[in-house]
């Protein structure tokens, strides 16, 4: 296994590989991070698009739009959006969002651009398991596109696949082959996953640089270290219902169809429990969400140090509460099934962990304001969206605790409001973290600037849309707008919606257009962008003292050795306002001479 130990060796010549080697099947945990940062941002395109349709057909009920039926001939009749098409739609928005975007932008990104650089490593333990886990994903994306193209289209269960939907062949048009390559997509891509969490975990666990102590690292590097942790014991709880559910659908099992008459014709294989999916699909699902909000935890984190030019506030605080969060995790999943019939003394029990996980989620928002305090701040893009993480976050943070509770989720349960809800704290408040990520680390990744002033323009549009379009949904679950409904507008008591839900739309293709100026600086500066210093923010980590971008093998011949924790930003009497992690202690001793930082 000559590849598993080659990080290890101190080989660091850059060796002269031929373009497939070195950019396609690359073995390199930097091209392997941009690579699944890259297929990530076209997958993100693929999912806004479908939201767009989403939008179309709840802001502009039974409006006719031919030109896109020429386009998409299967999903509109007479100009029409389709009902199942619709149900298609939310399905593969919230599967590519959730799964195909977030999980693999942040974990399979910036954790492989960013772990064995920050902890001063050559690459990852097992490079060429690294590399799997990549060409385990498109793969992994053409069986979940090719259910648009199948007989019945796309399965309509949503996100979340409940049986008998998703177990019943004849339940719904995308109930059939639908259905079984959206399992069968869902199972590569969790061995993506995996592979790549079992190399996390290895590489931070052992192939720390000399000197980096647990409590000396990153706190980008802990929230992946946990997150990991979450994947490996969470995802494989996930494989084993969808093998199940696939047995359901193909072997005559029932493990999760119930008795059920479809056609008037009672099926032949009954007696299964829809609820058991229900427990173990959330028992991956709500660790899963910590999974998208972790690593943007410990990424603003190290930004918001790095731009407000202080320590972060409480770093063992930070440690502990992504810890508690972690653990916290696996015992809330039942906050997603108040509505299935559990005795009341389990649900108190749900709500009871839930709320309990506001505690060090709180710890970690007044860590960040503490850290922000008094600083002098400076406001890159990078910035202005890990800001723009923390308002997202305690938004949707605060809805959270309405809906730990089951009296409140009972009325609100599968409303608009849930929708509100995540989209807050999970969909855009994990996204603000993937593009505090790109803004701050492209120069590393690159070796180029992205423009700042369109940086800015990007933030502030998005976060003005993103509150535009989300806020409101709020009022619609308020109202009594359901989840998952092609025409609302056919209830009475939701008619008077329908001018809220067009502004909503027209904010949505607002929020969805501001997109296209970060796609435009992205791609000019990754050509034209003026060239990167080695450390353009004065950072401390230990990324910024490699080249930009880092050759192969990262650290040229000397490997670094580190002296200090990751936040030595503005000590008292050092010369500068930031010491890298890699400085010795002696050398920052006795301050020489006259420009010391400010006390
Ligand atoms: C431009 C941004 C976005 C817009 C306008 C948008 C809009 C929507 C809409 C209208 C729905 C359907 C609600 C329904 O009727 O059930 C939905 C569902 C959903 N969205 Fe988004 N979304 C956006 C971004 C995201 C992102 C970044 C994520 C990432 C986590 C995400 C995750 C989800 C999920 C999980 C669902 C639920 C699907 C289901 O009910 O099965 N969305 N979104
Ligand atoms: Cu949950």
């Amino acid at each position: 296994m000559s590849t598993s130990h080659a990080a290890a060796t101190t080989e660091h010549v850059e060796h002269e590989l031929g373009f497939f080697r070195k950019y396609i099947f690359s073995l390199d945990h930097k091209i392997i991070g941009i690579q699944y940062l890259l297929t990530s941002m076209v997958m993100a395109l693929i999912g806004g698009v479908l939201a767009m349709l989403i939008r179309l057909q709840l802001g502009f009920p039974g409006w006719r739009w031919p030109e896109l039926q020429a386009l998409m001939p299967g999903g509109f009749q007479n100009g029409v959006l389709k009902p199942d098409f619709y149900l298609a739609l939310v399905t593969m928005h919230g599967t590519i969002m959730i799964f195909f975007v977030l999980t693999t932008a942040l974990s399979g990104g910036f954790g492989n651009f960013l772990i064995p650089l920050q902890i001063g490593a050559r690459d990852m333990a097992f490079p060429f398991m690294n590399a799997l886990s990549y060409w385990l994903y498109p793969p992994a994306v053409v069986l979940l596109l090719a259910a648009f193209v199948v007989t019945g289209g796309a399965p309509s269960s949503g996100w979340t696949a409940y049986p008998p939907l998703s177990a019943v062949a004849q339940a719904a048009p995308g109930s059939g082959l639908g259905q079984t390559l959206w399992l069968l997509s869902l199972v590569v891509l969790i061995l993506a996953f995996l592979f790549g969490g079992l190399n996390y975990i290895t590489t931070v666990l052992q192939l720390r640089a000399r000197g980096m102590s647990m409590l000396r690292l990153p706190l980008t590097i802990w929230a992946m270290f946990i997150t990991a942790l979450l994947m490996l014991l969470s995802f494989p709880v996930l494989t084993a219902a969808v093998i199940m559910l696939l047995f359901d659908r193909l072997a005559g099992t029932s493990f999760f169809v119930p008795e059920v008459v479809v056609g008037g014709q009672l099926l032949s294989h009954t007696g299964g429990n829809p609820i058991l999916w229900q427990h173990l699909f959330w028992f991956l699902g709500h660790p899963e969400v910590y999974v998208l909000i972790l690593p943007p935890m410990g990424m603003v984190s190290d930004i918001l140090a790095a731009n407000s030019r202080k320590p972060i506030f409480g770093y063992p605080f930070m440690v502990g509460s992504m810890a508690a969060i972690g653990i916290l995790s696996f015992l809330v999943w039942g906050h997603h099934m108040y509505t299935s019939g559990m005795h009341p003394l389990v649900g108190m029990a749900f709500m009871t962990t839930t709320l309990a996980i506001a505690v060090p989620s709180a710890v970690k928002t007044f860590n960040w304001l503490a850290t922000l305090w008094r600083a002098r701040i400076r406001f890159t893009p990078a910035m202005l969206f890990a800001i723009g993480f923390v308002s997202l976050f305690v938004t949707g943070g605060l809805t959270g605790v309405f809906l730990a509770q089951p009296p409140v989720d009972i009325q609100m349960h599968d409303t608009y409001f849930v929708v509100a809800h995540f989209h807050f704290v999970m969909a855009s408040a994990a996204m603000f973290g993937v593009f505090a990520g790109v803004y701050h680390w492209f120069p590393k990744m690159f070796g180029r600037m992205l423009n700042e002033r369109l940086g800015r323009l990007h933030f502030w549009l998005t976060f003005i849309g993103i509150y535009a379009t989300f806020f409101p949904m709020h009022f619609l679950g308020f109202a009594g707008v359901t989840r998952r409904y092609y025409a609302y507008q056919l209830f009475e008591r939701l008619r008077d919606v329908q001018p809220l839900n067009t502004a909503i739309s027209i904010a949505a293709f607002g929020l969805g257009l501001a997109q296209l100026l970060f796609i435009a600086n992205f791609v000019y500066s990754l050509f034209w962008g003026p060239r990167a210093e080695r450390n353009p923010w004065r950072a401390t980590t230990l990324e910024w003292q490699a080249p930009s971008p880092p050759p192969h093998g990262n650290w040229g011949a000397v490997e670094p050795e580190v002296h200090r924790w990751a936040y030595d930003y503005s000590v008292p009497g050092a010369p500068e306002d930031f010491i890298p992690q890699t400085t010795p202690a002696a050398a920052v001793a006795a301050p020489a001479h006259g420009h010391g930082g400010h006390a």
